[in-house]
């Protein structure tokens, strides 16, 4: 048996959870999450309203506790993508925060209110590691999202390979403002640290006072978040000097810039790690904490997966190659998608990440660019052009219309709305709060440009390397 929380099988009163006021010890999440275990035992999967809070890291934890998969559900997702998604999933009933308002159809499913000050044992059945512990929906180039199912195994897998990289135990202090329906904020950094028997700050923004003051070992965040911490700490040398007490800053889901990783070292003294990979595959490669990292690399491969570089349509001999990989610590397959399952693996087995890389004569890896210009990255989340075209193209002042990413220094990439208006254009604000209210706020245009027509090839097929890109 391999428990996924072995901490919380013998609690103790070291802090294990601080999200602002709210805080709980191994000992109170022990008892607070073993009593929600205990209700949701035979269930077969439910949703989490994933709000930045405590109550979504305890309903999270009691819910692996009971062996029932659980489906982190951004809390400001639009009607249709959140009607998507419940429907896909059809959970049994929803945890959420006391007296939170779900919206819509979370809204008509039956409800647990997470209770921190309940007290009941914690289950210590350990439910088998092919067991689904998580589903989590990401989005693909087009269609709407699809949800990644990952079993137990692959996230203590995951999480042991990380600490290894890392030397990360149980006297880390990690803190982080990453939102929790997503791997990184909640695989890495929820599951993290409760694996570990460290404890999380979670600190709602990643702001250059508010880390000074959580004075954590570890700190997790995507490029952005480090982009506008590196713009504060040049004008505050006293939070610099307190945040380069830390251990680590790790980067990820995103590419930081080279330009930022040497503000933040000129600040803190810490030369920041990036680690690569994805919703399906969790955590592929990380530069060591022992190792001075290459700047531009994500680092060498964790122990036991797998990564080879295929050969690219086309492609000369420059080293450049699909990225591929195969391991412990893949998702078994999208939820009720075979199709899409199958469409993601090569026909020897090995999940095709989308990204195209090189490797560095040390055996690090490099990311050096996606083979879809239809995924955007913006913020760190993934993005699918083809569900914003479809959501504008439901308005009726939008006639055709393509979406792009175009290079931006805070989110990586912004996205970038090309349409051709039915008739008057319609103001740029209603289309940008249309695709916010089906969708969700971080797949909202940034800015729409109109335009007569799109450059299409002689097919009539929208030729998106041609939109202008700057
Ligand atoms: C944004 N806003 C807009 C707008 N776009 N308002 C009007 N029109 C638009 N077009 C609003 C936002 O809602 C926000 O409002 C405000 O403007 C600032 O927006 P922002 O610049 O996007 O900043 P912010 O909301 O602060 O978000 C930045 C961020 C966020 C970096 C904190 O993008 C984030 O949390 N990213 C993390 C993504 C992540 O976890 N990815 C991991 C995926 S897993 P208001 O009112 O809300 O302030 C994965 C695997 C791996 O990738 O490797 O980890
Ligand atoms: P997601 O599907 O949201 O999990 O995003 C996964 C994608 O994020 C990967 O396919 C990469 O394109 C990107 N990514 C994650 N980490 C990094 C990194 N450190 N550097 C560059 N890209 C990254």
């Amino acid at each position: 048996m391999n428990p996924l929380f072995p901490a919380l099988l013998d609690p103790d009163d070291r802090p294990a959870l601080r999200f602002g006021d709210d805080v709980l010890t191994y000992r109170q999440l022990a008892g607070a999450a073993g009593a929600i275990a205990g209700s949701l035992a035979g269930r077969e999967r439910v949703a989490v309203h994933a709000t930045p809070t405590i109550h979504t890291a305890v309903g999270v934890t009691a819910a692996l506790l009971a062996g029932v998969a659980v489906v982190p559900v951004n809390p400001k997702l639009g009607e249709r993508e959140l009607g998507h998604v419940v429907g896909d999933c059809a959970p049994d009933l929803v945890l959420a925060a006391p007296g939170a308002t779900l919206p819509g159809p979370l809204g008509a499913l039956p409800r647990l209110d997470v209770d921190l000050t309940a007290v009941a044992p914690v289950p210590t059945d350990e439910p088998p590691p092919d067991a689904p512990a998580l589903v989590i929906y990401t989005s693909g180039t087009t269609g709407p999202p699809k949800g990644a199912v990952l079993p137990r195994s692959a996230i203590a897998y995951d999480l042991d390979a990380l600490a290894e990289a890392w030397e990360w135990t149980g006297d880390d202090l990690l803190a982080h403002a990453l939102p929790l329906f997503h791997v990184h904020g909640l695989v890495l950094g929820v599951l993290g640290p409760l694996r570990r028997g460290g404890s999380l700050h979670h600190i709602g923004k990643l702001d250059a006072k508010a880390l000074a003051a959580a004075g954590p070992s570890m700190v997790f965040g995507v490029p952005t978040q480090y982009h506008r911490l590196a713009d504060q700490l040049e004008s505050d040398p006293d939070s610099a000097k307190e945040i380069g007490r830390a251990r680590l800053l790790v980067s990820g889901s995103a590419a930081l810039t080279a330009v930022d990783h040497a503000r933040l070292l000129r600040a803190t003294g810490l030369a920041v790690r990036e680690r690569y990979g994805l919703t399906e595959t969790l955590i592929l490669t990380a530069a060591r904490a022992a190792d001075e990292p290459e700047v531009g690399t994500v680092g060498p491969p964790l122990r036991g997966t797998e990564i080879r570089l295929a050969p690219l349509p086309g492609g000369g001999d420059d080293g450049l190659g699909a990225v591929e990989v195969r391991g412990p610590s893949l998702f078994s397959g999208y939820l009720n998608r075979p199709d899409a399952t199958a469409a993601a693996h090569t026909p020897d087995g090995w999940f095709a990440t989308g990204d195209i890389g090189r490797w560095t004569e040390s055996g690090a890896l490099a990311i050096v660019g996606r083979s879809a210009t239809d995924l955007i990255k913006s913020g760190g989340y993934k993005i699918g052009a083809g569900e914003i075209e479809n959501a504008l193209l439901e308005h009726p002042g939008v006639a055709e219309v393509a979406v792009v990413g175009v290079p931006d220094p805070d989110l990586g990439e912004r996205i970038v709305a090309h349409v051709v208006p039915a008739g008057t254009p319609p103001p740029e604000r209603e289309l940008i709060d249309h695709v916010a209210a089906l969708l969700a706020p971080h797949k909202r245009p940034r800015e729409v440009r109109f335009t007569d027509a799109l450059p299409r090839n002689d097919m009539g097929k929208v030729q998106k390397s041609r939109l202008p890109r700057e």
